[in-house]
């Protein structure tokens, strides 16, 4: 494979395949670059003044991280000059913003979780950034009504994970490709394309401390894989949890496995903790692209239409024939 970088291979697809439209690759390149500052920031640590907490929440009741702000900061100043956007959509912020006036508006919605699993930056575990991009409907203006499309209407979905490497991995509907950040050229190189996720795997991802409180379908799924090669399964099984889906899904889709985050009966009322606009669509898209499945528990997750922006959702996702199987248990009561 050609070590190329990212504008390059951006602008072959955009020559060669038609897939990407040229407002489309300078919104991919303008995102990188936000991630490449991102990734200096996250970097820094203790020498930048960058850790702890911001003395704020979000719209989701969460404690900022000072680091959310500026990832948040960051990508904002970097997109909303272009011409490529109509409005942005974050984790970290209540509403929608839309394009100043003083730029021109793109045909292009951005939506993203500017540092997914910032809990973990205090104590130098990996941590990322997740994006996905709709169309904007037709009409004049903009507004949080043009957000709300299934996931199967986005042209663009991705991540930035800042870990040992910083890598970004991105669809455009046309398969997964890696890119990793190359600090002396500070540009992101082309290291993997047409990533697969396995149908099979050992490996389950979920917070077993909430185990108590899950349905009895869930509890029966990780009971089997707990029981291992002596149980229904025939197979031991190993376990990972970081707390950062970003760490978690890229190791999914690298070597395999299955990322869950059920319902549970803490927070009745929620159907899950991850959000669907900006963590679990691009997310499925990419395990779907990579030929992997991922569904709330009962249905396809990129079928569901949302109804609210900051709207939350089950999550299985990952390697196909796990997925199903603890669906399947889901959809027949366990
Ligand atoms: P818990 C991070 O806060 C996050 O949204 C995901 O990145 C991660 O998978 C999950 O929550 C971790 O949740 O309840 O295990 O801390």
């Amino acid at each position: 494979m050609k070590r190329i970088s990212l504008t390059r291979y951006l602008v072959e697809q955009q020559r060669l395949e038609g897939h990407i439209p040229s407002q489309l690759r300078l919104l991919l390149e303008v995102v990188a670059r936000a991630c490449k500052r991102i990734s200096q920031a996250v970097n820094k640590g203790a020498l930048g003044d960058v850790m702890g907490s911001a003395d704020s929440e979000n719209i989701q009741g969460e404690m900022q991280k000072k680091l959310d702000i500026i990832a948040n900061e960051v990508l904002i100043e970097a997109n909303e000059w272009g011409g490529h956007l109509a409005a942005m959509a974050s984790e970290e912020m209540e509403g929608i913003y839309v394009v100043p006036n003083r730029y021109p508006q793109g045909e292009y919605l951005l939506m993203f979780d500017p540092l997914d699993g910032s809990s973990n930056i205090d104590v130098n575990v990996s941590i990322g950034t997740i994006f996905s991009v709709l169309h904007k409907p037709e009409g004049t203006g903009v507004s949080e009504q043009d957000f709300l499309q299934p996931g199967t209407q986005q042209v663009a979905a991705g991540y930035c994970v800042y870990g040992p490497q910083t890598t970004l991995v991105l669809t455009v509907g046309d398969g997964v490709t890696v890119f990793t950040l190359d600090r002396e050229q500070g540009s992101f190189i082309l290291t993997e394309e047409n990533l697969r996720v396995p149908d099979d795997t050992r490996e389950f991802a979920i917070n077993m401390s909430n185990q108590r409180h899950w349905t009895e379908p869930v509890q029966r799924y990780i009971n089997e894989c707990l029981q291992g090669k002596d149980g229904p399964r025939g197979k031991d099984f190993n376990m990972r949890w970081v707390g950062s889906m970003v760490a978690d899904v890229h190791r999914i889709l690298t070597r395999g496995g299955v990322f869950m985050y059920p319902w549970d009966k803490r927070e009745p009322e929620k159907p899950g903790k991850l959000r669907l606009m900006y963590e679990a669509n691009p997310m499925s898209w990419l395990i779907e692209q990579a030929g992997g499945v991922a569904t709330d528990g009962k249905q396809r997750i990129m079928d569901i239409t949302p109804t609210k922006l900051h709207e939350r959702v089950a999550v299985f996702m990952g390697s196909k024939n796990e997925v199903e199987r603890v669906t399947s248990y889901q959809a027949n009561g366990g």
